[in-house]
This record gives structure tokens, C-alpha cells and sequence, in this order.
């Protein structure tokens, strides 16, 4: 039941040596929901809660999210299970939201082979805001695939199609309609059986009517634009995990509400759980991994358990991600000067109010 969900032998691998002994049970989140989650097992789907540890720890990883393998331990009477673990996750589309820098990471899928940035081809559409998707996804080593939908409402949708695919030379670009079927094979050509895919862009671009006419069924509830701005109604307020008859997987999100969020603090992040680990496993705590005695990192390099690649890419990651975090300082000092510069400017303006009245 669970290889139908992408169960692979490196998953079993790991659940047979950590999980399996303390007699717990695999499955895939498959759809998530306000504090309840519905996980497939070998036995069927089951409703599930985290433990309190794992939302405690929720600080570094996140909180368990559509697409996450999980370790359950099920009560059998009230057929409900608990999440009692996570599963060290392939890749993690990891997101923060920028006034927040300082809050629990938030997932928004996990194992997730290809993105599908979508983006429809009238309004909605800003080469920039796809161009900030691809800078993110391609940091993860996710596969990005720009879906520009509703190619039926546009008469000239070449010059649009050249504008994003100028973006980045090799990059995948699909148009579709979900009105007339067009480019919908092109799309499933992305999505291999086995696979995860997941759907990102704006509300109201048509991610779940895709979904929907994928499978020829109303599974997603949908929604019309607005029609004074073309904008979206945030219709889907959850993020579920299908199966299609070709066998890959899609996974419907809500759309991002804020235009920009991605600036610099959303994106697909790959996950570091092995290199992590291996940083403190080394001699010295303050172990810079360059050429300190005992140090597991460049121990690992020279055996072959850790590539050369992978470690510089994670370098480059957190270096990224602490330029990001200064900017996200820098920003949060300027509001507060202006604040500040505000406020006195209004205290000067009284002051004089008051002596003008006085004198
Ligand atoms: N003309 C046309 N309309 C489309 C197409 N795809 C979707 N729509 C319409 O666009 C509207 C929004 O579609 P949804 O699928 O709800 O959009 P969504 O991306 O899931 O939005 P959120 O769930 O809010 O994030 C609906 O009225 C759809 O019928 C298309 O290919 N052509
Ligand atoms: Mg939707
Ligand atoms: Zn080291």
C-alpha cells in the first residue's frame, strides 16, 4: 500500500533500523489540516496527532507536513494514531515568513522531488516573482517546472512564454488550459510514477483545477478570481496529497497570500540532517571543519560518506542563509529609525503646539 505513496528502500531502510523496533508503524501525511493529520499505512489511512515532544522540538525541524514519513504508534481502540517521529527528510520546501525570522521553521511539503511554480498567464503573471520562485527552488536541488496555466484566456501567450523562459536557459516551461486540455500531457510528462510533485503560486492561478481535471473529478473545491483584480480567494485553506492514475503524486497548497514573501526568506530548502549530525560528532565543539584534528566532516570527505559537493553546497547554504538573516536585521533596525525619527518629529510638532498656545 505505502510504495504506492513513494515508500522507497532508503526510507525502509531507516524506519527498520530506528523505527520498526520500538514498535511503530510507517506512513505518509497525506493530508494536513488544522491540528489533525491523515497518514497512510499498509492498514488504510488513520487520523493522527503529533506528540507533544515533536511539537516541542517543532523549533528545528517543523511541525510534521503533507509529505513527511512518520513513524506512528497507533492506539487501537480509538483507531487513532500517534506521530511519534519524523523521518530525516529527502528535500523540504522550508518556508519563513520575513517579519518573523525568529519563529519555528514552517514546511511546506516534504520529499518533494519537483516543484511546479504556477502562474497563470493573464494578470497573475511577473517574470520577477517567478524568477524569485526558481533562485529558491533551484537551491534545493528539487526540480523546478514553471506551469503557466489558463492559456485559453490570452491570445499572444508566446511573447509571455519567451519572457519566462529568458529567465534561465535550461528551465522546464509548460503551458496549459484546463479549460480545453491543452498541454496537459506536457504537464504529466513531469510527474514520473513514484514521484512527488508539488504545486506553488499565487491563489486563484488554478492549481487545484488542475488537479481537478487531472483526475476528471471535483476533488478540490475551486473558486472564481475576483473579478474587479483577478485576484484569488484563497480557496484552499489545507495541503493534501494525491495520487494519480499515472501513478505520481501532487500535492495541492493553499496560494501564498503575500506578493514578495519569497524575497529572500521562502524557499525549497534541501535538508542538512546528516551533515548536522556529523558537525557534532567532531573533537573539538568550535571545530571550524577545515583542518582541526578529529573532525567528522572532513573525516567523512576523505572516506567517501560525504561528497565534496554536498558539503559545499551546505556551506554556501549557510552562508546564504545568515546574509539573508542580516538584511532581515538590517530591515527591522530601519522600521525602528523611522519609528523613532516619527515619533520625535510628533513630539517636536506638540512641543511647539503647546508653547504656540501657551505664548
Ligand atoms: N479560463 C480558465 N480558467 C481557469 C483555468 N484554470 C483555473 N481556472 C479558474 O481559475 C479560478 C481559480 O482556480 P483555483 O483552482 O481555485 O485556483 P488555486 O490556485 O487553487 O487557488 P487557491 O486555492 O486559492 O490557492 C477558478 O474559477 C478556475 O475555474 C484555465 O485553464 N482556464
Ligand atoms: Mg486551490
Ligand atoms: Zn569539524
Amino acid at each position: 500500500m505505502i510504495e504506492q505513496y513513494g515508500w522507497t528502500d532508503h526510507f525502509a531502510d531507516v524506519f527498520k533500523d530506528k523505527y520498526e523496533p520500538s514498535g511503530f508503524i510507517a506512513g505518509r501525511l497525506i493530508l494536513q489540516q488544522r491540528g489533525s493529520y491523515t497518514v497512510v499505512t499498509d492498514e488504510g489511512q488513520v487520523t493522527a496527532r503529533p506528540t507533544g515532544r515533536l511539537l516541542h522540538e517543532a523549533d528545528d525541524i517543523g511541525q510534521p507536513c503533507v509529505g513527511d514519513w512518520v513513524a506512528l504508534l497507533m492506539d487501537e481502540q480509538a483507531g487513532i494514531g500517534t506521530v511519534q517521529a519524523i523521518l530525516p527528510r529527502k528535500s523540504a520546501l522550508v518556508r519563513r515568513a520575513i517579519e518573523d525570522a525568529s519563529r519555528a521553521t514552517q514546511i511546506i511539503a516534504a520529499n518533494v522531488d519537483v516543484a511546479f511554480i504556477v502562474t497563470s498567464l493573464n494578470a497573475d503573471m511577473n517574470p520577477r516573482r517567478v524568477q524569485r520562485y526558481l533562485a529558491a527552488v533551484r537551491q534545493s536541488g528539487a526540480r523546478p517546472v514553471v506551469v503557466l496555466t489558463k492559456a485559453d484566456l490570452v491570445e499572444n501567450a508566446e511573447d509571455r512564454i519567451a519572457e519566462i523562459k529568458a529567465l534561465d536557459s535550461g528551465i522546464a516551461v509548460v503551458t496549459v488550459s484546463a479549460r480545453t486540455g491543452a498541454g496537459l500531457d506536457d504537464f504529466l510528462s513531469h510527474v514520473q510514477a513514484g514521484e512527488t510533485c508539488v504545486l506553488i503560486g499565487s491563489s486563484g492561478v488554478g492549481k487545484s483545477t488542475l488537479i481537478n481535471t487531472l483526475l476528471s473529478e471535483d476533488r478540490m473545491v475551486t473558486r472564481e478570481v475576483r473579478e474587479t483584480d483577478d485576484q484569488g480567494r484563497h480557496t484552499t485553506s489545507h495541503r493534501e496529497l494525491i495520487v494519480l492514475p499515472s501513478g505520481g503524486m501532487l500535492i495541492d497548497t493553499p496560494g501564498i497570500r503575500e506578493v514578495g514573501l519569497l524575497d529572500n526568506e521562502e524557499g525549497v530548502a534541501e535538508v542538512f540532517d546528516d551533515v548536522e549530525e556529523l558537525m557534532t560528532q567532531c573533537k573539538f565543539s568550535n571545530c571550524s571543519h577545515t583542518r582541526e584534528p578529529g573532525c567528522a566532516v572532513q573525516g567523512a570527505i576523505k572516506s567517501g560518506d560525504l561528497s565534496e559537493e554536498r558539503w559545499t553546497h551546505f556551506v554556501q547554504l549557510r552562508l546564504e542563509m545568515a546574509e539573508a538573516k542580516d538584511k532581515i536585521d538590517r530591515a527591522a533596525r530601519d522600521v525602528e529609525k523611522r519609528r523613532l525619527a516619527q515619533s520625535q518629529k510628533t513630539y517636536r510638532a506638540t512641543k511647539r503646539n503647546y508653547r504656540g498656545i501657551k505664548d
